[in-house]
C-alpha cells in the first residue's frame, strides 16, 4: 500500500470544447503486448482469505495461535451446559497444531457450537465436514446447522464414534440441510452423549466444514466470489499478496513451506492485518486458483524484509535465498528433484509453470531508508543472481520500480504501486510512456482511495470504490495499456473485504457470510469491460487532438478484430468521436459498450442495498461511406469499441499508401 510519489504528468489539455476528436487508427506499426494486462492479487486482509474466498466456514477451527495472537475460544460457545477450554495436551494432534478443545459434557446431548465468520450461510446443498477427537466415546456425534436467532435446526447428521482413548481419530461426514435458513445468523454444532464417555471429557481439534467449492476442489474456494473474479477475465495472479508475504517480523514471514500439505501439518501464521491466519489457503491452493481461472502466476518470494522494518544482514541471507529457490523447485521441479518429489507426494506430480518471480514486496517502504538501501545494495542483487543462475528463463521482478528511485538491474523488471486521487490517476496517464524497452514494469497494486483535493493518509479513505475514481483508474490503465509491451500488467488491490471486519476500506468486492451481500464495486464493472477485450498488439493512432478530456488506446485482438478503449474525464459536454480504422471499409460494424455512472461522481455500489449504479449501454455501429464510426462519450464514461470482424488490409505497402492519402 502506498501513494505514488513521482507520478509523471503528461501534457494535459483542459478541453471542454465540442469539436469532434478525429482518430485514425493505423493497421500496423504498434507493439506486441505481454497479453496479460488485467490481473488480480490477493492477500488475507479484512478476512478476505479466512472468512472470505477460502470457503472454510468454521472460525478458529484449530485454535491456532502465535505470540501476536494468543490462543482463544473466539467464535466457540458451549451447547447444553458443556464446559469448554483450550488445552495443550502431552499428545497433540500434531506439532503444527498443539492446542485443542477440551469438552466436559453437560447432561444429555451437549457439546459446542461455532458462529462461523460472522454467521454461516445455510442452503440445501452438500456440506463436507471433519473433526478429530481424542478420548474414548461410544455413541454418536451429531453435527448440525441451526439458527442463532430462533434455535431452529436446518439440518443434522449422526456420526458413529470411532474414537478411542489416547489417539486422535478423524471423523468425516457430509450434511445436507433439509431446509435453507432465512438469513446467515446460524451456527454449526457438534454434540455428543455424556453417558457414552468413559473419562468425563473429550478433546477435539481441526473442526472443519465446507460448503460446495469452486470446481469442487477439496479445501477449496467460495463459489460466488470465484465466479465474480472469473468474470473479470484475469490473466495473471500476483501471489501470495503484499504485506502478508513480508510478515510482522523477520520470524513471522509467509513461510511457503508451512502452508503446504495436510491441514493438520499447517501451523498457521501471525496475520499482518490484525488476526491469526490458518494458511488453509496456502501455496498449492493459490496455484490451483491460477489453474482454475487460467491465470499466469506471479510468485513473490520473501526477501528478508519484514513490516517492522527489520531486515536480514548480507551474511545471513543465504538460507532465505535457498528457501526461495526451494519454493520454485517445489512448484516447477520434476518429481526427481527434492522439492518436486514433495509436491508429487502431496498429489501434484505435474509441475506448474512459473514465468515470473517477484523479489519481496514494497521494499522501498518498511524501514526506509536503511532497509531500502539494503535492498539496493545487496538483497535484490543476491536474489537476482541466484534466480538468473538456476532459472534463467524466469522473468525476475524487483518490488520497487524505476518510479521509486531505483535503477532496476537488467534483466529484471520492476513493480509500481499507485494509490491516488482521481486527478492523480489522470495526471499519471503518461507515466508509462517514459519507460524504455528494458524498463519492464508490473503495476502490482493500484486503486483510487482518496477524493480529489489531496492525499491525506491520516484522514479517512473513501468508504467504497466510487464512480469518479473508477473512471480515473480506467484512464490510468489506458495509459498503461498504450505501453503494454513494457507494462507486464496491472492489478487492483485489495480485491476483497469482509463487511464485518475491515480497516482498509476501498476494495474491489465486498462480502459477508451471506452471499446475497457479495457486491461488485463500480471499479469491478469498469475492469470487467476493460478485461473482456484483450489487446495483443497495440496500434498507432493519428490525431490532431491532445489527450484530455478523451483518453484512448487502440489495438488488435488475437482474433484479428480491432479494439478502441476510451474514457472521458473533466468535460462539460459530451465528446464527439470520429473514428476511422485503416483496415476497415464502409459498412463495417462494431460493438460499442459505454459505461456511465450516477449523477454524483462519489456514487458507489452499496452492499446493503445491492443497487448497481453503473449503467452499461451497448450499441452496434456501422462505418459510414467514408469508413468512419461516429459516436459521443459523456463526462465520466468508459467505453470499448470492438469491430465485429477482422480488418481487410491487403499488404503493409498498401496500408502505408493509404495512410499517405489521408
Ligand atoms: C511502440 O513502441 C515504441 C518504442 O517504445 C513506441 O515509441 C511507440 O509509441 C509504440 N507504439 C504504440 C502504438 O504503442
Ligand atoms: C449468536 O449469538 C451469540 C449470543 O447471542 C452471539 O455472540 C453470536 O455472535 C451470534 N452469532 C451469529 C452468527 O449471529
Ligand atoms: C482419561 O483422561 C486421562 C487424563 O486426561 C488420560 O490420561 C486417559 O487416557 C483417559 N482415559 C480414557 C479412557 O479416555
Ligand atoms: C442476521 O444476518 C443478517 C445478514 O444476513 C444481518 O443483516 C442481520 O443484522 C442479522 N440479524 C441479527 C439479529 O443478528
Ligand atoms: C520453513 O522454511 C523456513 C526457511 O527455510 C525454516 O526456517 C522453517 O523452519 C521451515 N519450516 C518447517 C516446518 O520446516
Ligand atoms: C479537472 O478539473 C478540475 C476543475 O477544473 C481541476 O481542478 C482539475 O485539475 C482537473 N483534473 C485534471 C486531471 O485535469
Ligand atoms: C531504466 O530506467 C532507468 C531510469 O530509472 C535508466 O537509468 C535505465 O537505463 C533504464 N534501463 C534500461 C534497461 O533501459
Ligand atoms: C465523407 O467524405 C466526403 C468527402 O470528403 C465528405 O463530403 C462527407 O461529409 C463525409 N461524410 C461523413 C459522414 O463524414
Ligand atoms: C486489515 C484490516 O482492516 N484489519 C482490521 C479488520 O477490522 C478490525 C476491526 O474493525 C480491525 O481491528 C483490523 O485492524
Amino acid at each position: 500500500m502506498r501513494l505514488l510519489q513521482s507520478a509523471v504528468a503528461s501534457a494535459l489539455a483542459l478541453a471542454s470544447s465540442c469539436s469532434a476528436v478525429d482518430l485514425f487508427v493505423r493497421g500496423s506499426g504498434g507493439n506486441t503486448t505481454t497479453t496479460m494486462m488485467y490481473g488480480i492479487m490477493h492477500e488475507d486482509i479484512n478476512n478476505s482469505g479466512d472468512g472470505g474466498i477460502y470457503a472454510e466456514l468454521i472460525q478458529n477451527r484449530a485454535f491456532q495461535a502465535t505470540e501476536e495472537y494468543p490462543v482463544s475460544l473466539d467464535a466457540w460457545s458451549a451447547v447444553n451446559g458443556a464446559k469448554l477450554s483450550v488445552k495443550q495436551l502431552g499428545k497433540p494432534l500434531s506439532t503444527a497444531l498443539p492446542n485443542s478443545l477440551n469438552v466436559v459434557p453437560g447432561s444429555g446431548k451437549s457439546g459446542f457450537a461455532n458462529s462461523g465468520f460472522w454467521g454461516i450461510d445455510v442452503k440445501v446443498q452438500r456440506y463436507t465436514g471433519s473433526f478429530y477427537v481424542k478420548g474414548s466415546y461410544s455413541g454418536r456425534f451429531t453435527a448440525s446447522l441451526q439458527s442463532n436467532l430462533t434455535g431452529e435446526t436446518f439440518g443434522a447428521v449422526d456420526i458413529v464414534s470411532r474414537s478411542v482413548s489416547d489417539e486422535w481419530v478423524q471423523h468425516e461426514f457430509t450434511l445436507v440441510p433439509r431446509k435453507a435458513a432465512p438469513n446467515s445468523n446460524n451456527t454449526f454444532a457438534i454434540t455428543f452423549d455424556a453417558s457414552g464417555t468413559k473419562n468425563g471429557s473429550l478433546d477435539f481439534n481441526l473442526i472443519s466444514l465446507f460448503p460446495p467449492t469452486y470446481k469442487n476442489r477439496p479445501n477449496g474456494m467460495r463459489v460466488d466470489l470465484m465466479e465474480a473474479i472469473a468474470e473479470l477475465n484475469p490473466k495473471f495472479f500476483r501471489l501470495p499478496g503484499g504485506n502478508m508475504l513480508e510478515g510482522l517480523t523477520t520470524k513471522t514471514w509467509w513461510k511457503w513451506n508451512e502452508t503446504i500439505g495436510p491441514l493438520k501439518d499447517r501451523p498457521g501464521m501471525a496475520g499482518v492485518w490484525g488476526y491469526q491466519l490458518t494458511t488453509g489457503l496456502g501455496l498449492v491452493e493459490y496455484m490451483q486458483w491460477c489453474d482454475d481461472l487460467n491465470m499466469e502466476p506471479i510468485v513473490a518470494v520473501w526477501d528478508g524484509l519484514a513490516l517492522d522494518g527489520t531486515f536480514i544482514a548480507e551474511a545471513d541471507l543465504g538460507p532465505y535465498i535457498q528457501s526461495a529457490l526451494d519454493e520454485l523447485e517445489f512448484l516447477t521441479g520434476d518429481v526427481h528433484t527434492k522439492w518436486g518429489a514433495v509436491r508429487a507426494s502431496l498429489g501434484h506430480p505435474k509441475p506448474w509453470t512459473v514465468k515470473y518471480v517477484e523479489i519481496g514486496n514494497e521494499d522501498w517502504l518498511a524501514g526506509r531508508p536503511t532497509a531500502y538501501d539494503s535492498y539496493k545494495e545487496y538483497r535484490f542483487q543476491m536474489f537476482l543472481d541466484a534466480f538468473t543462475k538456476k532459472y534463467p528463463k524466469i522473468q525476475v521482478i524487483a518490488s520497487p520500480s524505476v518510479f521509486d528511485d531505483m535503477v532496476i538491474p537488467a534483466p529484471a523488471a520492476g513493480d509500481s504501486h499507485s494509490y491516488l486521487t482521481p486527478d492523480g490517476f489522470v495526471q499519471a496517464f503518461g507515466m508509462f510512456d517514459h519507460l524504455t524497452k528494458g524498463n519492464l514494469t508490473l503495476i502490482g497494486e493500484y486503486a483510487a482511495v482518496h477524493p480529489n483535493g489531496g492525499i491525506d493518509w491520516s484522514g479517512d479513505l473513501q468508504p467504497w470504490p466510487w464512480w469518479g475514481g473508477a473512471v480515473s483508474e480506467a484512464i490510468f490503465l489506458i495509459g498503461a495499456e498504450r505501453n503494454s509491451d513494457r507494462v507486464i500488467g496491472a492489478t487492483y488491490a485489495p480485491g476483497l473485504k469482509n463487511l464485518n471486519r475491515w480497516q482498509w476500506a476501498v476494495t474491489l468486492m465486498q462480502h459477508a457470510a451471506d452471499p446475497a451481500l457479495t457486491t461488485r464495486s463500480v471499479s469491478w464493472y469498469m475492469l470487467r469491460l476493460m478485461g473482456k477485450h484483450v489487446i495483443t498488439e497495440t496500434l498507432p493512432v493519428a490525431t490532431d487532438a491532445n489527450f484530455g478530456p478523451l483518453y484512448y488506446v487502440a489495438g488488435n485482438s488475437d482474433k484479428g478484430t480491432t479494439i478502441l478503449k476510451a474514457a472521458v474525464y473533466n468535460t462539460t459536454a459530451p465528446v464527439p468521436v470520429s473514428l476511422q480504422l485503416e483496415c476497415y471499409k464502409k459498412g463495417t460494424t462494431a460493438t460499442l459498450t459505454v459505461l456511465t455512472g450516477p449523477q454524483n461522481p462519489y456514487g458507489y455500489n452499496d452492499p446493503w442495498t445491492q443497487a448497481n449504479v453503473v449503467k452499461e449501454t451497448t450499441t452496434t455501429l456501422k462505418a459510414d461511406d467514408n469508413g468512419t464510426f461516429s459516436f459521443s462519450l459523456p463526462q465520466l464514461s468508459v467505453a470499448v469499441l470492438e469491430t465485429s470482424g477482422k480488418g481487410k488490409c491487403k499488404s503493409k505497402k498498401m496500408r502505408m499508401a493509404d495512410v499517405e492519402n489521408q
